[in-house]
């Protein structure tokens, strides 16, 4: 049976305290009473408890931020704001180790992940937007680009440190400041960040952190302080957000739900296309709103295609998110859990084929087995709805024209993949996709200097490249 032992050198250099005040106005602070539990989902061992902020809470943090964006923040030349985004980045890199490990306790994602990919982007964002802080006319705004103003700023759990990059390095860059909300299942690397803001001896106030649940949320962004409002999370959240804000002059970027097709034509390389397809909804347990949930296979090759996928789910290791081996760390929390069940359980009551590798989970903690639904029709809602696991929808097609209709056929568009030796085809495809992202012959690539955003259900906004900082500038 499964043992949960985690490596012992890499818990012992993170330090988790056992309660957390709110970062306003560079200091942390108590807040005025309430609190809530932040969870370890691999083992329900309870990391801390972090004070949720209420509207008092957040009208200090946004008022701290408007002190910093009058008197310091929007007034230092571009090139003094740089050194500060570059001094951060730094200092990212120098505590990576520390930051991934803590990454993994309280989200679950395998720190072969939050080492290899989460933080060095991190890292890799703020270096990014740093270079811009200087360069602003240059971003298509004409010679006097302004800042909005304060920022507000909430995000999911699926990549604490890294929404929380792609919100604050562009904002920062751009001459406003931020009140950021993490989510409340992963709060301690948002933490761990403000700490990092004062080993910066960024001015105080640039960045401010407020901790809670939903209500925080919405209180941070119905506040009539805050001059922009970017948000990551759901679809049905972002609608909300949207109607709070209407009839304001707050700007807003919505980056929301996806449901991805992965489509894989006859003449892909195989071996390649398992590979893309494996990273495409397994990478972060699933977690990802661009994840390829939706595989649709050419119909000639889908047996050798299903054989070879299933071959390489069997490698796939489950389990212990500070093991450096893990490929599938915890479901984040046991709502999500409860998610991917419930919607797994409907794909079989709708006549789907499910299968998983014969996998043991521990005992503790939330797990869910990578998971393979054959089979599929369109109707099905595991076809249409994100279910924000690591569960793989599978649907055939005859005709790359039956192939961009089924993968158009969704209320979602942030990304997609395409697999195929050719190259016209990738670009006719790529062309009739209605997705904000198409990956060609990979999947789940970023980086700092390509935009990324949806349409449709997916939100609007870019965040990413010189079109991310369109959304923090007049
Ligand atoms: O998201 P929420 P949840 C999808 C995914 C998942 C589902 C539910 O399908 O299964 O959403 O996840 C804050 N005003 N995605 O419930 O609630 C909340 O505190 C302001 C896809 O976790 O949207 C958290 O900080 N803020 C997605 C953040 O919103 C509010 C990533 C996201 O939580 C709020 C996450 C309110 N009224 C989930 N209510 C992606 N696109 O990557 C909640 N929040």
């Amino acid at each position: 049976p499964f043992e949960y032992a985690p490596a012992p050198e890499s818990r012992s250099i993170v330090d988790i305290k056992p309660s957390y005040g709110l970062f306003i106005g560079g200091a942390f602070v108590d807040g005025r009473g309430k609190s809530f539990k932040t969870i370890n989902p691999a083992t329900e061992e309870v990391l801390a408890e972090v004070a949720e902020a209420d509207e008092v809470d957040v009208d200090a943090a946004v008022k701290a931020a408007r002190r910093a964006y009058d008197k310091v923040w929007s007034r230092m030349p571009g090139r003094e704001r740089a050194k500060y985004l570059y001094r951060i980045a730094r200092i990212i890199q120098e505590r990576g180790r520390e930051l991934a490990v803590l990454e993994s306790i309280d989200n679950g994602k395998p720190i072969k992940e939050s080492r290899d990919v989460d933080v060095p982007t991190v890292a890799a964002h703020f270096f990014y937007y740093a270079g811009w802080a200087d360069k602003l006319e240059y971003a298509g705004r004409g010679p006097n680009p302004r800042p909005l103003g304060v920022a507000g700023q909430v995000i999911p759990w699926n990549f604490p440190l890294l929404m929380l990059a792609w919100k604050i390095a562009p904002a920062l860059a751009c001459g406003n400041t931020v009140v950021l909300k993490p989510a409340e299942t992963t709060p301690l690397t948002a933490l761990l960040f403000a700490g990092i803001c004062q080993q910066a001896d960024l001015p105080p106030g640039v960045v401010n952190i407020v901790t809670g649940a939903g209500g925080t949320g919405q209180a941070l962004v119905g506040h009539p302080g805050i001059d922009k409002v970017a948000f990551t999370g759901s679809t049905e959240v972002g609608k909300a957000i949207a109607r709070t804000v209407a009839g304001t002059d707050k700007k807003v970027t919505l980056e929301l739900g996806g449901k991805a097709a992965n489509i894989v034509f006859d003449d892909a390389p195989l071996d390649q296309a398992v590979e893309g397809i494996v990273t495409g909804i397994f990478f972060n347990q699933g977690h990802v709103c661009c994840a390829g949930s939706r595989l649709l296979v050419q119909e000639s090759i889908a047996e050798e295609l299903l054989g070879k996928l299933k071959r390489r789910m069997s490698t796939l290791r489950v389990g212990d998110p500070l093991d450096k081996n893990t490929d599938i760390g915890a479901i984040n929390s046991a709502e999500q859990l409860a998610r991917i069940r419930e919607l797994s359980d409907i794909g079989e009551a709708e006549g789907a084929g499910r299968w998983s590798p014969e996998c043991e989970v521990p005992q503790h903690g939330f797990w869910f087995p990578p998971t393979l639904f054959t089979g599929v029709s369109q109707a099905h809602r595991i076809a249409r709805e994100e279910i924000f696991g690591p569960v793989l929808s599978v649907l055939t097609f005859r005709t790359p024209s039956e192939a961009v209709e089924k993968a158009n056929n969704t209320p979602y568009g942030l990304s997609a993949g395409v697999w195929t030796e050719k190259g016209s085809r990738i670009l006719k495809v790529a062309s009739e996709l209605r997705a904000g992202v198409v990956w060609a012959n990979t999947f789940n690539k970023f980086d700092p200097t390509s935009p990324f955003g949806g349409y449709q259900e997916s939100g609007y906004g870019r965040e990413g490249g010189r079109h991310g900082l369109e959304a923090y500038l007049k």
